[in-house]
């Protein structure tokens, strides 16, 4: 079987590309992997011509493997844990709780990820929030605390790495990028992500890339 090819946008903005390459990386799966750079024609409206010759869904990430094309970070990341099942918790109950934290992220936060665009180079102070991005970081929080509180040692959420870590170390960057100041243990969980290899790999990818998206850099400048 050849290695499949995830189909990614930029390393330093698509924080929907992060969340499968992190969860691929620490299941050990060998994949190639091309960046289509995000901007210009059609973005934003799911037109990106380049995106739309590989991914039907005209987003990113996708994943083609054996002829077949698997849209979406979720289903890519579900993909991945097939063949490495440690990519969930291996207790029944933590792993229903570690679903329910990727599925909120997955499909919540709208506020917070439209206000904190994710942009890994930049750091910037914001000091004055709208309520309900409040109200999203809050959350996040919340949720990070109760995993880490339950959680039998380890640094990540659910004690070891899991896919609801691949679906957080976005936010993590969104908070150092927009300086929101943390609680402690949330701010050292941001730290075990900041620390981790993989993510230090698409990190220094996202640190090197030549695109720039003027519009998300001048975000509150
Ligand atoms: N729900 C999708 C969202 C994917 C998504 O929105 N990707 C963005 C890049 S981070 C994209 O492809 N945008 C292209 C466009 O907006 O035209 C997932 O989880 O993969």
């Amino acid at each position: 079987m050849n290695a499949p090819t995830l189909y990614i946008g930029n390393k330093n903005y698509s924080s929907w590309s992060m969340r499968p390459w992190l969860a691929l990386k620490w299941a050990g799966i060998a994949f190639e992997e091309k960046v289509i750079a995000l901007g210009g024609p059609g973005y934003g409206k799911s037109k990106i011509l380049e995106i739309l010759s590989v991914s039907p869904s005209g987003r990113v990430p996708a994943l083609a493997l054996e002829g077949a094309t698997i849209t979406d970070s979720l289903a890519i990341c579900e993909w991945a844990a097939e063949q490495a099942p440690s990519l969930w918790p291996a207790d029944r109950l933590v792993r229903a709780r570690a679903r329910s934290a990727a599925c909120e992220m997955h499909s919540s936060f709208a506020a917070l990820r439209t206000a904190m665009s994710m942009n890994i180079r930049r750091r910037v102070v914001v000091a004055d929030w709208e309520p309900n991005v409040i109200q999203d970081v809050n959350r996040v929080v919340e949720i990070w605390t109760a995993a880490r509180a339950a959680a039998k040692g380890g640094l990540f959420l659910f004690g070891a790495r899991s896919i609801a870590d691949a679906f957080f170390a976005p936010v993590a960057t969104r908070f150092r990028t927009y300086g929101v100041i943390l609680p402690a243990d949330a701010q050292a969980y941001c730290d075990a992500i900041f620390a981790d290899a993989a993510f230090r790999e698409w990190e220094a990818g996202a640190e090197q890339e030549p695109w720039a998206i003027p519009e998300a850099d001048q975000l509150y400048t």
